[in-house]
């Protein structure tokens, strides 16, 4: 072991300890529904958890700033070359340190402040670091947002290239945390290049379901494609920046250090590694076809439950609830499953009020407990109980659903451990 002599985490820091054993014994027994979570597999939390995380490096495989890098310049080489294989890319840089560093150093490429920025609205499912005003994006550049239709809750291309005609953006943004639907990535980048713009992809969310060919890769369209490790492509936390042509390489490569970022994380490059490794296995794309089809179970028995699906369905892991016909808020909602042991996330939904606290939407993805294991019976049996609680969140007779809802959510944390 590299470890510095001590006693190990239970007699160094029992407080720490007991938080992780605690944490560890959380997700054994709750369902994880946060659609940004995953549950990954034993080699990637050994290559986060390995003596590679001793190591300080900056630059790139071959032209590093520090000695002793040979072993980390294989495992960057390795990240790149499956990054590139998984999602038939020219270009990939496996350095970010997140979605939002990712964005930054796209950002850094492509726009400078105060050039306009073009992306789907938050509420409507867009990301903060795409021009929302709290965002540093929001700050340096003047951004613009295109929103969903208000009857189909779905993206209006036309709508979208009028407004764009309008802007005039210098970059538009497609992708976000919460639009569960395909995304026309071919038609995003005509509108971009009718406009003059650049086109930005970040498939954060759906970045696993793309290496599974299970939803339409943004590669050929995008100029360039961001994404994180984490979420449906089931890797540490951390993100990536892909394009089809090398045409930006080298301003990324230096967009990202020293432009965005100092050292890189050795142990978390080791973990991209395997974790691509693993998404270029066959297996892979069985999981993101039941992981799609699992979202599309938990959206169809929902809706049979009474539960207003935005968009009326899913293309994805996310299933995103809008809770006007209960009359209650995210919040609530989130707290009566999390009564059965069901965790979630409130969530605004399109043209929802400004406050978090006032948000009318929940939002719900099942990448974490497909890995569980969960099939679509399985599936099912947890959207009646989701469908009981949230039809119950808000009334006094939430206190009669919540225990027989959490014993089905006990027995399905048993059956799938
Ligand atoms: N953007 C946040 C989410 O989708 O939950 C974190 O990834």
């Amino acid at each position: 072991m590299n470890a510095h002599a001590g006693p190990g985490l239970a007699q160094s820091d029992p407080l720490i300890a007991e938080a992780l054993a605690n944490e560890k014994a959380r997700q054994q027994s709750q369902i994880e529904l946060i659609a940004s979570e995953n549950i990954v597999s034993r080699a990637v939390l050994d290559a986060l958890g390995h003596e590679m995380a001793n190591k300080t490096l900056e630059g790139y495989p071959g032209n590093r700033f520090h000695g002793g890098g040979q072993f980390v310049d294989i495992v960057e080489q390795a990240a790149i070359d499956r990054a590139r294989e998984l999602f038939g890319a020219a270009y990939a840089n496996v350095q970010p340190h997140s979605g939002t560093q990712a964005n930054q150093a796209v950002f850094f490429t492509l726009v400078k402040p105060g050039d306009r920025i073009l992306s789907l609205d938050l509420a409507a499912g867009g990301h903060l670091s795409h021009g929302a005003k709290p965002n540093v994006s929001g700050r340096w550049f003047d951004s613009h947002h295109y929103t969903v239709d208000r009857d189909s809750g779905l993206m209006d291309y036309d709508e979208i290239e009028k407004q764009a005609e309008d802007v005039k953006p210098h970059l538009l943004i497609a992708g976000g945390s919460a639009y569960p639907h395909d995304i026309d990535f071919a038609r995003m980048a005509a509108i971009a290049k009718r406009a003059g713009a650049l086109f930005l992809v970040d498939m954060a969310h759906v970045a696993g379901l793309v290496a599974a060919d299970v939803y339409p890769s943004p590669l050929p369209h995008a100029d360039i494609v961001t994404c994180t490790t984490t979420k449906t492509l089931r890797g540490p936390r951390g993100g990536l920046i892909l394009s089809r042509s090398e045409a930006y390489a080298s301003r990324l490569q230096s967009s990202i250090f020293p432009g965005v970022q100092g050292s890189l994380h050795s142990n978390v490059l080791a973990a991209k590694a395997v974790c691509l490794g693993e998404a270029l296995r066959p297996e892979f794309r069985e999981y993101g076809a039941r992981v799609v089809a699992n979202a599309r179970t938990l959206a169809k028995v929902l809706q049979q439950n009474g539960v207003k699906i935005v968009g009326g369905g899913t293309d994805t892991h996310m299933v995103l609830l809008d809770l006007g016909p209960q009359g209650i808020i995210g919040k609530q909602a989130e707290d009566a499953l999390a009564a059965a042991d069901i965790t979630s996330n409130k969530n605004p939904i399109p043209f929802d009020a400004p406050r978090p606290a006032d948000w009318v939407g929940l939002r719900l993805g099942v990448a974490a407990a497909t890995t569980r294991g969960l099939d679509e019976a399985a599936m099912a049996e947890l959207a009646t109980c989701i469908a009981d609680l949230i039809n119950a969140a808000g009334k006094s007779e939430l206190d009669r659903v919540v225990p027989g809802a959490k014993s089905k959510v006990a027995s399905l944390c048993r059956r799938f451990p």
